[in-house]
């Protein structure tokens, strides 16, 4: 980027803040005046009361249900660089949201560890000289090193040493290219898939198996997922599938708690999950439900045991739903790197899988494994999660990812 585009940018985000920080106060001012109001309005009923009843003027708060309201953070880098990547989206600086940029400075946070063992490396390394063969030398192990994986590699460094051959290249422009390379690797599976976001569709029942082996995220991704879908006006309901683990109920309900979302379960002891998901889809149907989210069990006695027992949960459904759009996610923590990457491997052999999401991007240096996914099992990133907040998780956008993936700074 030259220094008059960068000035720039940095001007147009400056100006963003400003607005957001306007409307921020705007919206404080309103509810601080509509605060006043209510109490002003509980005064005189107090009062009221008081003469009829003295006893009788006591106030119960309501129970709030509402999710802490993001704020806006310092004007520092991460607001510029969050802003920059949406105005290269095409977003105008009245379509930026304080919730898009903080998830962005999040993201952008969470990759850090993949980047410094990377970019910043290859940065550092190449400063400002044009890209030499003995520099893709060094790139090619630094991404093996961020578990890119050996076919996504193979794929990028030959990409580069054409374009070498064909051109010099300076540590900019070698970087651009290199996030172009990265993008249309995880963007084939995307595209592939013939759907470029994954949302419910209206008028259908949508099931969505979230599946994975044990303690990679399945439960707090669907605590997320439901929060996500009702607050996008999807009717939502929850399946707690995973019969095996005792507290995996109560753990879903404080979710469903927390998203508004009802969830069906059966707390007698070795319940069966098809039956579970054999209720749930009663329940939706009944109640006109768009998006039914199902946890599986991630531990079983064996590993077949958890392959059948996801065959019997999607003949359940078959049979009962036979026009139901059902999708069977893989939930991967970036954190397992190469074995993240085996897991994935051996659930696409047997489960039918139709997306990955990919957890724990906060604080791991393996994020690259997230190309390792697209490019050798083929499956298209649906979200990614990065933090154990209920807002932690977003769909997945590759331009994001890969901005944030090789950051500069
Ligand atoms: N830092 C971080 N932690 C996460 C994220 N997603 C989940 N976790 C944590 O990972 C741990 C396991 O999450 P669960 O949702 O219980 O995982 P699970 O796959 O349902 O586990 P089982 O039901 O035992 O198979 C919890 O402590 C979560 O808070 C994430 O994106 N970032
Ligand atoms: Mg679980």
């Amino acid at each position: 980027m030259t220094n008059t585009n960068s000035d720039n940018s940095r001007e147009w985000a400056a100006q963003a803040y400003a607005l957001l920080k306007k409307r921020q106060e705007e919206q404080k001012q309103e509810l601080i005046n509509k605060e006043e109001q209510k109490q002003e309005l509980i005064n005189k009923e107090e009062q009221k009361q008081s003469l009829i009843d003295s006893l009788n003027t006591e106030k119960v708060p309501s129970p709030s249900k509402t999710i802490d309201k993001t704020v806006l953070g310092e004007f520092d880098d991460n607001f510029t660089w969050s802003a920059m990547v949406l105005a290269a989206q095409g977003k105008e600086m009245n379509q930026i949201s304080i919730d898009e940029i903080d998830w962005l400075t999040k993201l952008r946070r969470g990759l850090e560890e993949t980047r410094k063992g990377f970019v910043t490396e290859l940065l550092d390394k190449l400063g400002d000289d044009p890209l030499t063969p003995e520099s893709l030398d060094d790139l090619e192990t630094l991404l093996i090193r961020a578990d890119v994986g050996i076919d996504s590699t193979d794929k990028v460094i030959s990409s580069l040493r054409k374009k070498l051959n064909e051109e010099v290249l300076g540590g900019e422009a070698g970087i651009k290219f290199l996030k172009k390379e990265l993008k249309l690797i995880i963007d084939k599976p995307i595209k592939n898939s013939g759907t470029d976001l994954l949302v419910p569709q209206k008028g259908k029942l949508n099931v969505w198996l979230l599946v994975g082996v044990n303690g990679v995220g399945k439960t707090t991704t669907l605590g997320k997922l439901a929060y996500l879908s009702s607050r996008s006006n999807y009717k939502t309901l929850i399946a707690a599938a995973d019969t095996f683990r005792a507290a995996a109920v109560d753990q879903l309900k404080v979710w469903g708690e927390r998203s508004d979302v009802d969830v069906i379960s059966n707390q007698s002891k070795n319940a069966d999950p098809a039956a579970v998901v054999f209720d749930a889809i009663n329940s939706a149907k009944k109640r006109n439900v768009d998006l039914l989210l199902v946890d599986t069990a991630g531990r079983l006695q064996t590993k077949n045991n958890l392959m059948d027992e996801l065959a019997k949960i999607k003949k359940i459904i078959d049979k009962k739903v036979p026009d139901a759009i059902v999708e069977s996610l893989l939930v991967l923590d970036a954190s397992q790197g190469q074995n993240g990457l085996k897991q994935a491997k051996s659930f696409a052999k047997s489960a039918n899988l139709s997306g990955a999401i990919i957890t724990k991007l906060d604080g791991t240096s393996r994020g690259g494994v997230s190309l390792a996914v697209s490019e050798e099992v083929n499956l298209p990133i649906r979200f990614i999660g990065a933090g154990e907040g209920i807002k932690d998780l977003r769909p997945f956008n590759s331009y994001e990812f890969v901005e944030a993936l090789l950051a500069d700074k």
